[in-house]
């Protein structure tokens, strides 16, 4: 689809400006990377919270905040990760973000991006990232295998991210982490918790199990424990407010 194609551009052109073999010489490329997977294995909130400035579903979330803020308040509240938008076109934001959450504090980091290509990859580990996220709806069963096997090689952790059954069923191997359940259909924008508890099931347990958008309450999260659910990945329901980090430690115990 459309965004797929402006992601194809979008690499073609920075592959051509920034050679890899830059992007193995950044100095956070030998960074001793952070399993989000074993994090949230061994935690109890489960919180991941994500940086977003805006999405093709809201048009403004929060376009005020700076990145490095943002990042230290989510840290101070106790959250498992952080996840940072990295694409501008439809989310406003940048690779330089996650460079700059990375500055700002400790926690694991995911690069939350359209990833076609495993140039991707090469530059998520040089801006400091620990996790990347795959997104099965554009991606064949090869390509997440070649790039989970990719991410893998780089100590990286992979989040395969699926919103039905049919996803599902292409994508378990044992090279992913995680596997996220995107209660939002991102086609019609329309979210229900449903979609997880319905999916959760199928996941073996081998896997860390991420219920992903539209939470916005407590509630949701003491719902979706008992289906397995030990990650929460929540965007907007922090950054709609003037302190993101503030909010995520009322979710936190
Ligand atoms: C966060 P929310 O509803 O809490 O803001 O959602 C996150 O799940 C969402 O941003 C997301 C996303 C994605 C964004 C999930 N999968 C894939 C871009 C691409």
């Amino acid at each position: 689809d459309k965004i797929v194609a402006d992601k194809r551009q979008e690499v073609d052109l920075k592959k051509s400006l920034v050679p890899v073999s830059q992007l193995e010489r950044s100095v956070l490329f030998e960074r001793k990377t952070t399993s989000l997977a074993h994090k949230l294995r061994n935690s109890s909130s489960g919180i991941i919270a994500e940086h977003k400035r805006r999405s093709p579903s809201k048009s403004t979330i929060n376009q005020n905040l700076n990145v490095q803020d943002v990042a230290k308040g989510y840290e101070h509240a106790g959250v498992c990760g952080m996840s940072v938008l990295t694409d501008l076109k439809y989310f406003g934001g940048a690779l330089d973000d996650l460079i700059l959450a990375r500055a700002s504090c400790n926690l694991p980091l995911l690069r939350k991006e359209f990833i076609i290509d495993e140039y991707q990859i090469l530059e998520a580990k040089a801006s400091g990232a620990d996790v990347i996220l795959l997104i099965a709806a554009i991606l064949t069963r090869e390509e997440i295998k070649q790039y989970s096997e990719f991410a893998k090689s780089l100590q990286l952790d992979v989040l395969l991210e699926v919103h039905n059954e049919e996803e599902l069923d292409k994508s378990i191997m044992p090279s992913l982490d995680m596997l996220g359940v995107n209660n939002r259909n991102l086609k019609t924008f329309e979210v229900s918790l449903d979609i997880s508890k319905k999916l959760s099931e199928m996941i073996p347990n081998e896997f860390v199990k991420v219920s992903e958008s539209g939470i916005s309450n407590i509630k949701a999260i003491k719902e979706l424990r008992p289906f397995g659910f030990q990650g929460f990945l929540i965007g907007e329901n922090f950054m709609k407010t003037d302190n993101p980090g503030k909010s995520a430690m009322e979710f936190i115990n």
